[in-house]
Parts: C-alpha cells; structure tokens; sequence
C-alpha cells in the first residue's frame, strides 16, 4: 500500500487533529522551580517536572522548549508531521500541585495565552480551559469564561487535584458546568499522588511509562463506580492513551462490578443504573497519544465503538512523524480514517472548522 503523504489541507482525504497537545506558559514552569525547591515537595511532581526542568539531556532541553512555543516552532512540527489542527490543554499537572489562588491565577494565565493563539491560528489551534479545581466556584466561573468569552472547547482536568478525585461532591459543581456547557472533560494523566506512588517511583515506573495509566484509568473508574455518569448523565469524558488501560479490563471490570454490588459489598458506592462497560460506551472517548499501535487501535475500536476512537499525538512529549504513518496506515476505508482523524474529535470537542481547509467533500 502507498504511503499517506504527511500533508496538511486535507488532500489525503481528511484533517488530522490532535486531541492531546501540551502547552505550558514559561510563568509556570518558573512557578514549578519555585515548587521544587520546598522541603515537602511531592514526590511525583519533583520526579517529572524535576527531570523535565533540570535536566540537560537533548529530549527534556527540547520539550521544555516546544512546550512553551505557540508558534513558529509548533506549526512547523505540526506542517512536517502532517498535523492540520490541535487541541491545545495545559500540560500536566496543570494548576494542580498549586494551593486554590495560585491555581486560579495559573489557569488564568493559560487560558488567556491559548485562547490568544487559537485567535492568531483558528484554522491550526483550539485550546481547553484549565482552572483551579480547588475553589470550585471559581472553577465554574473560569470554566464559563473559557467556553462563553474566550471559545475555548472543554476543560482539561491533570487527573488527581493533589490526592482527590473528580467523583468527590465538592467537584460536583464542576462537573455540572461542564454538562450544561455541552463541553468535554479532557482527563489527562500525571503522577500518582503522595499514597499511591512509592512502589513505583522506586522502580522507575511512576512516569508516561505506567504509573500514569495506572492512576488516571483509576479516577476514571472511580468517577464510574462513584455514581457520576448516573448524577450527570451528559457528561462527556476524553481519556488518552488508549482508554489508560480500561479497554482491556471491561469484561473483568463488568463481572466482579456486578457481584460485588449484588453483594452489596461496598456500602458507600450507590447502586449503578449501567453497567461499567455502558458508561464507557455512553460517556468515554478515548485517543491515541501516546498508543501508535495498530492491534490496540483496533482493539479499542472493536470494544468501544469506532465513533470513540480519535487521534492525538501527545507533543511535544511524543513527537514521531513516522506515528502519523503507521496510523494512516490502519486497515480502515477512508471514510473510517477519516471519522478517526477528524469527525470523532469535530463532534466530542463541538469545534467549527468551516472557513478553514476542508476535508475530501469539503
Ligand atoms: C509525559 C507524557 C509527560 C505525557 C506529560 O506531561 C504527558 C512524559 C507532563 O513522557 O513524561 O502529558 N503523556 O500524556 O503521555
Ligand atoms: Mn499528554
């Protein structure tokens, strides 16, 4: 079969766009120093952002650079690895290693600078709002700034807001503004926190290579069994990485979920009206960051639906044109490639691309 040309304008039949692509202001990452110089430091943030700040290996240098580019440099690495458009959210783990008012300020911030570039490049750029979970009132009214003021496309949640999870009530708020805003929540991965990470950091496992899958497929399926999809049934929830793993436990996760609430073995759960594979088949879409494996791709498409299947490169941390290859070379009709690079993530983000270069039928 011939190679897809890496080209961006949709020629080869449709746009790529990228689900999952980190932005971080140059304030912040300075704000991140500050933090890593605190004698009670967490132990998961002082390993990720420790290595990426201070390190002078070549990858950590480069990453730290492209991270904080919302210009020039990205729109060149997008054009030479075929990328028409991105989703831009601020990179883990956002404002959540900050106390409430640093958070608040820090999201400000982000989505300011997002939302300036999704103005100078609406054709290339849209963004995901951040906001300092902590403080949900003012969670919401950011939330309700990104989306009404700025025309930002859905939140982006780091995964766990310094050890707590998005099913606890106080968050409820949030996520009730996230419905009746029809926007997404991108549920994007970090370090597991303080109590969970101290077997894995010892072996090098706490990072992209696992610890992070483990605990973010884990705040999903507490969101699940916690009751939120039955609360707010319009929720909508982006996951990477392939669903962080869930994919492949749902017939597991199905079987001890229902005995164990036969049983009625956990008394604090409530009584779920789905089961845990339905609330990933209604409310969980899933993209590739991370995952240029084509028997996985499918995988997922066969056990989800390939309406929840999406694209997304993961830059600046994965930056691997030859990965835009192997996926447009899944064994897909272009109809189905197209639904995968372009349609899924039009319609789980509500992005309006018209006016910009437009795919096939365009
Ligand atoms: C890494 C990977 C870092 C992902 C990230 O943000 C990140 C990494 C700090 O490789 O250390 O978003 N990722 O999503 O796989
Ligand atoms: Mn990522």
């Amino acid at each position: 079969m011939a190679e897809t040309p890496l080209t961006t304008g949709g020629e080869v039949g449709y746009l790529r766009i990228a689900t999952e692509e980190a932005y971080a202001p140059i304030e912040m990452l300075d704000l991140y120093r500050e933090l890593l110089d605190e004698p009670d430091v967490d132990p998961g943030f002082a390993s990720l952002m420790g290595f990426y700040l201070r390190s002078d290996a070549e990858r950590p240098a480069a990453v730290r650079r492209k991270l904080a580019d919302l210009g020039e440099e990205r729109l060149a690495d997008m054009d030479a690895a075929g990328v028409d458009h991105a989703i831009l959210a601020l990179t883990a783990p956002g404002t959540q290693v900050f106390d409430p008012a640093r958070a608040r300020d820090v999201a400000r911030l982000a989505n300011e600078r997002i939302a300036e570039a999704c103005r100078a490049h609406p054709d290339r750029f849209s963004g995901l709002a951040a906001v300092g979970f902590e403080d949900a009132p003012s969670a919401v009214a950011e939330l309700e700034r990104g989306v009404k003021e700025l025309g930002l496309k859905g939140l982006v949640c780091n995964s766990h807001i310094r050890g707590h999870y998005l099913d606890e009530e106080r968050f409820y708020p949030i996520l009730e503004a996230a419905e009746a805003l029809d926007v997404p929540i991108y549920l994007h991965p970090q370090t597991p926190p303080r109590d969970m990470i101290r077997p894995m950091l010892e072996a090098g496992l706490d990072g992209a290579i696992f610890g992070f899958g483990v605990e973010t497929g884990m705040h999903l399926l507490r969101m699940i069994v916690r009751g939120v999809f039955d609360r707010f049934p319009g929720l909508r929830v982006v996951v990477g990485h392939l669903g962080e793993a869930l994919p492949f436990w749902l017939y597991r996760l199905d079987y001890m979920h229902a005995a164990q609430q036969r049983a009625a073995r956990y008394q604090g759960n409530p009584r779920l009206e789905l089961t845990v594979s339905e609330y990933m088949r209604r409310n969980v879409w899933v993209t590739t960051s991370g995952m240029a494996w084509v028997p996985a791709i499918m995988f997922c498409r066969e056990v989800l639906g390939p309406d929840r299947v999406m694209y997304a490169m993961d830059y600046p941390y994965e930056y691997v044109p030859d990965e835009v290859r192997a996926q447009d070379a899944l064994p897909l009709s272009l109809p189905e490639l197209r639904r995968f690079y372009e349609t899924n993530a039009i319609e789980v983000f509500r992005l309006d691309l018209t006016g910009t270069a437009e795919a096939a039928d365009g």
